[in-house]
């Protein structure tokens, strides 16, 4: 469903918006459940596709390429309880945004925290990065990144809820005590940090929100573990954020609607029978190579957004 005017409105106002009840009760219990089967997973462990992974911050563990691990976390993808909302706010239909699809997913993962971890301040609008900017033109939403962080347990008070800084994306100056909570700060949490309000979820609940919207979270400090997940959306054009590529087992599970949205562009493959060799460099014989062979120069670790 489109987001009504009112949702509108308060996405322009604020940069986020509360989506009560986006998941059922069945769908969190089947997350929590593969979430479950897979654990434990240490960092840097695979378990199939799904990759343990930590910024060593304090942060928890993420289980990165959730969508990876199992039918529970595919239906996600494009999960109608949020899916137009956030074509609507990436927006881009009848321009070269949409040259390879609608959307395109950069990140998707699990997180697990527990008490005394936290995610420092980060991003914001006055750091005008392209990627996750929030723009609204010519009468339409145009945004690069919008993310959905769902709840798989409920999240009050003491339990490191999400915090955010209402109309920051907007803003043009830093935050004056982001260098005290950013991530890596001396105190790397938002507990405190003036304008930022903690948004409390219960189970299935989600925040549709544009990520240059200063955010992070409050520490934890109730016993147990705070469950969620999140999915970042942006143009078909952009590229993963991390160097992981979707495995052909789950690009051939998906609808075709939903595997456009984790893979938009259409590969170019080398026809054997059409490669010569090429003359400027010697000794490669032509062969069925389909696309690159080395990995990029990609950091898992960097944090900068
Ligand atoms: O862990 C949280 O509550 C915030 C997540 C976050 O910072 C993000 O998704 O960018």
């Amino acid at each position: 469903m489109n987001p009504s005017k009112r949702e509108e409105y308060f996405f322009d106002l604020n940069g986020y918006l509360v989506l009560r009840n986006a998941l059922s009760s069945a769908e969190v219990d089947a997350c929590n459940a593969a979430i479950d089967a897979m654990l434990p997973i240490k960092d840097k462990e695979w378990v199939g596709y799904v990759h343990g992974h930590t910024f060593e911050d304090n942060d928890g563990l993420n289980l990165q390429q959730i969508y990876e691990g199992g039918p529970a976390f595919e239906r996600l993808i494009d999960h109608p309880s949020w899916i137009d909302k956030v074509k609507h706010f990436i927006g881009g239909e009848g321009t070269f945004d949409y040259n390879h699809g609608p959307l395109f997913i950069d990140e998707n993962f699990a997180n697990l925290r527990g008490p005394g971890q936290a995610i420092g301040l980060h991003s914001g609008g006055e750091k005008a990065t392209k990627r996750t900017q929030y723009r609204y033109r010519n009468g339409k939403f145009a945004c690069g990144q919008v993310n959905i962080l769902m709840a798989l347990n409920n999240v009050g008070p003491g339990d490191g809820a999400t915090m955010v800084v209402p109309g920051s994306h907007k803003a043009n100056f830093p935050h004056p005590d982001f260098d005290k909570h950013r991530m890596q700060g001396e105190d790397a949490a938002v507990d405190g940090v003036e304008g930022a309000i903690e948004v409390h979820l219960n189970a299935g609940d989600a925040i549709l929100f544009v990520d240059c919207i200063s955010h992070g979270s409050a520490r934890r400090v109730n016993p147990g573990q705070r469950r969620i997940m999140v999915f970042r959306y942006g143009p078909s054009w952009a590229n993963f954020r991390h160097g992981y590529q979707p495995s052909e087992g789950l690009l051939e599970r998906l609808s075709p609607e939903a595997r456009q949205i984790v893979f938009p562009q259409k590969r170019v493959v080398r026809d054997p029978a059409k490669v010569r060799p090429n003359p400027n460099i010697g000794g490669i014989r032509p062969g069925p190579v389909t696309g690159l062979t080395k990995p990029g120069i990609g950091n898992l670790e960097s944090k900068n957004r």
